[in-house]
């Protein structure tokens, strides 16, 4: 049976500032995503916090923030089959130096806090961050 689902990808800004976003995206376009949407813009630091309030109370949650809204990313709603965990996959660890071999973060991450993506954990999730930056 199908089950074609949509889930939130950002290019974050360590990832813009390399101009790595068409890289990027050719990649999710080889492993079979169609971006249904998509747009480059720069958050506020205190969008950056809405966005993030689940690790509200973790101690990297002001840094990851700041740094999220440091500059432009790309947002783009992903459409696939199983597309929350396949974007998981393709993204890699959360850590680029755990991350496996030919994944996004692998390849184009430089630390934890810069790890040029940023994907949807779960279908649930997904829906409300599309939502968040997707809003029609
Ligand atoms: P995920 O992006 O793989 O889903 P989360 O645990 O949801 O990872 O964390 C959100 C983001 O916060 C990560 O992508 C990473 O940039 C940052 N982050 C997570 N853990 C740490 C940490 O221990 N130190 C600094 N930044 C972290
Ligand atoms: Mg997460």
């Amino acid at each position: 049976m199908s089950n074609i689902e949509q889930t939130l990808s950002i290019i974050k800004p360590d990832a813009v500032e390399r101009n790595l976003q068409e890289e990027i995206k050719i990649e999710f376009k080889n492993n079979g995503f169609e971006i249904i949407n998509e747009k480059k813009i720069h958050i506020s630091k205190e969008e950056a916090e809405k966005f993030y309030k689940v690790h509200e109370s973790k101690p990297f949650y002001n840094d990851l923030c700041q740094y999220l809204s440091s500059g432009p990313i790309i947002v783009m709603k992903l459409q696939k089959e199983n597309a929350v965990l396949e974007n998981r996959k393709l993204m890699g660890a959360t850590n680029p130096q755990d991350a496996s071999d030919g994944t996004l973060r692998k390849k184009y991450g430089i630390s934890i806090d810069k790890n040029s993506v940023h994907g949807s954990d779960s279908v649930e999730n997904a829906k409300v961050e599309l939502d968040f930056f997707f809003k029609d």
